[in-house]
């Protein structure tokens, strides 16, 4: 069993954070420490930790981050621009928080690969 990180308590609304979406199946937050003017995670509701754990019945919920970043994207005016999505897999990609997520980011150009 995969240890909850802080993502799940965000997602039960037992810690604060900027929610700007939730259904039954994702959520999606402001992130903490945006690296662009419009930074957004996007979550699985369950606890999936990386990319490496994606079985076939979270094809439901990786679906519906897809249609969810289109949305957030569209509402947040990036759409016609553009925007960047991220999944970080593991040490190499840097990734710390052990709850899989897709970053949104997004309301300017974006250079090298940013996290
Ligand atoms: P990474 O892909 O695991 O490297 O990204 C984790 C992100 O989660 C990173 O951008 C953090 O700023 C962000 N974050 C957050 O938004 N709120 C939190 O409480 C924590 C991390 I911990």
């Amino acid at each position: 069993m995969a240890e909850e990180t802080i993502f799940s308590k965000i997602i039960r609304r037992e810690i604060p954070a900027d929610v700007i979406y939730q259904d039954e199946l994702v959520t999606a937050f402001r992130d903490i420490a945006p690296q662009a003017p419009s930074h957004i995670l996007i979550v699985p509701n369950t606890l999936i930790p990386t990319v490496n754990d994606v079985k076939p019945e979270h094809e439901m919920a990786l679906g519906r981050m897809m249609t969810v970043a289109a949305k957030i994207a569209e509402q947040e005016g990036l759409a016609e621009e553009g925007y960047r999505l991220i999944v970080n897999c593991n040490r190499h990609a840097g990734q710390e928080v052990y709850h899989l997520h897709m970053h949104l980011l997004g309301g300017q150009a974006l250079g090298p690969m940013l996290t």
